[in-house]
This record gives C-alpha cells, sequence and structure tokens, in this order.
C-alpha cells in the first residue's frame, strides 16, 4: 500500500510539484485522479491534495513541507535559516510571479484551460520576460534557485518551465535563457522530472 495519496491530475503544476517532492524523498505515493471543483479533501475544491494515514493536507507548499519534515530522504529545505528563508522566497516566486504571469497569463489561456485575448497574453508575456529574467540572472551565479544543492524551490519552477517549450513566446524567451535551459537539461535528467512528464499539449492539440 503507498504511503500517501496524492489527489489530483498529472497535468495540474501544482500536482506535479508535490508529486516531485514525494519522488525526491523517496517517498511511495499513490495518484488519485481529481479533477478541480470536485476535491472531497480540500473545501476549496483545488488539487492538489494529501492524505496521510488519517491526516489531510492541501496547499502545494505546505504539502511539501509535510513531506520533507515527515520522511527520511534528502532535505528539500537548506537546514540554515538563510538558506531555508532563501528557499522560500524562491518557492513564493514561483507560486506568485511565475504562476501569475507565464501560467495564468499565457500557458492557460494558450492551452484552452481559461479565456485570454491577444491583449492579455501579451502582457503575460511582458510580466513573464520579467521573471525569467530575474531567474537567469540569478541562475548565472547559483547552480539552483537556492543556492548550489536543489530543494523545493526548483521542484516548483519545474512544471511550469518545462511547458514553456509547447509554446513558441515561452519556447523563445526559455530559449534566450542560458542559465534556466542549463538548469532545466540539470533538471530534466532526475528520475523525478522523468517519471511525472504529464505528457500534455493543451486542450487544443
Ligand atoms: N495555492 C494552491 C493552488 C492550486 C491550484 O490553483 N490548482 C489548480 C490546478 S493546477 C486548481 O485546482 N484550480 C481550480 C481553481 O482554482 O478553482 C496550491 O498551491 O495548491
Amino acid at each position: 500500500m503507498a504511503t500517501i495519496e496524492i489527489h489530483g491530475v498529472p497535468p495540474s503544476p501544482f500536482t506535479r510539484a508535490v508529486r516531485l517532492a514525494a519522488r525526491e524523498k523517496g517517498v511511495e505515493y499513490e495518484l488519485v485522479p481529481t479533477m478541480p471543483g470536485n476535491v472531497p479533501i480540500n473545501p476549496l475544491g483545488k488539487i492538489p491534495a494529501m492524505r496521510h494515514a488519517d491526516f489531510t493536507l492541501y496547499e502545494s507548499p505546505a504539502i511539501v513541507r509535510y513531506i520533507d519534515r515527515t520522511f527520511e530522504g534528502p532535505p528539500l529545505w537548506p537546514k540554515q535559516p538563510k538558506g531555508a528563508a532563501l528557499c522560500d522566497q524562491w518557492v513564493s516566486v514561483v507560486c506568485d510571479s511565475v504562476v501569475q504571469s507565464a501560467l495564468a497569463g499565457v500557458i492557460a489561456p494558450r492551452f484552452g484551460i481559461i479565456p485570454g485575448t491577444e491583449e492579455s497574453i501579451a502582457d503575460g508575456l511582458k510580466r513573464t520576460a520579467r521573471v525569467v529574467g530575474i531567474i537567469d540572472r540569478h541562475l548565472a551565479g547559483h547552480h539552483f534557485l537556492a543556492g548550489e544543492a536543489m530543494t523545493a524551490a526548483d521542484l516548483f519552477l519545474v512544471p511550469i518551465f518545462f511547458y514553456f517549450p509547447e509554446i513558441e513566446e515561452l519556447k523563445a524567451l526559455g530559449g534566450a535563457s542560458p542559465n534556466c535551459l542549463r538548469w532545466a537539461r540539470e533538471m530534466g535528467a532526475r528520475p523525478s522530472v522523468k517519471a511525472t512528464d504529464p505528457q500534455f499539449r493543451g486542450l487544443n492539440g
């Protein structure tokens, strides 16, 4: 029997971040197929949610932290306060700025998941270019987002950045960000990233 249940679906970036964390920690999980809006263990109706024995939890950063604190395996947050705080900072940058600009502004409308106009997508692209520029400059001096070791912050960025090649404008932006490309090549070689590839190219194609 799997150790934890993860309720969600593979294309969901937040669900993938939680699956990545479980795999990196070596925690066995059952993916319980669950669509947004019909999530018995999350009153907000969002995915992912998690069950561990009689304990349930929602909000992906909380779930990833719980997995990290509860199970043995490589730490997903640095132990030192400053390193841990920087990791939290980058998790927040991804879950706020990258999600708002790239996911909600460009990927979801281009994939036909939410409505968007060419004007709103152009605005999303502009905002994505700003935050990707910040990340690219940061990765010029650091191997991973929170320093020299892979952390939860990288696991939150993977699901979104790995959709970039599916969308022409984001592919061009990613391709012009050499340090992000180096990071993506290294992250893409990890078994956890390969095993959670959603194989999703949007509702239109
Ligand atoms: N803050 C939440 C966001 C989760 C989220 O927005 N999930 C999307 C799917 S990727 C969802 O369920 N959307 C439906 C909704 O917002 O009602 C988390 O980190 O878990």
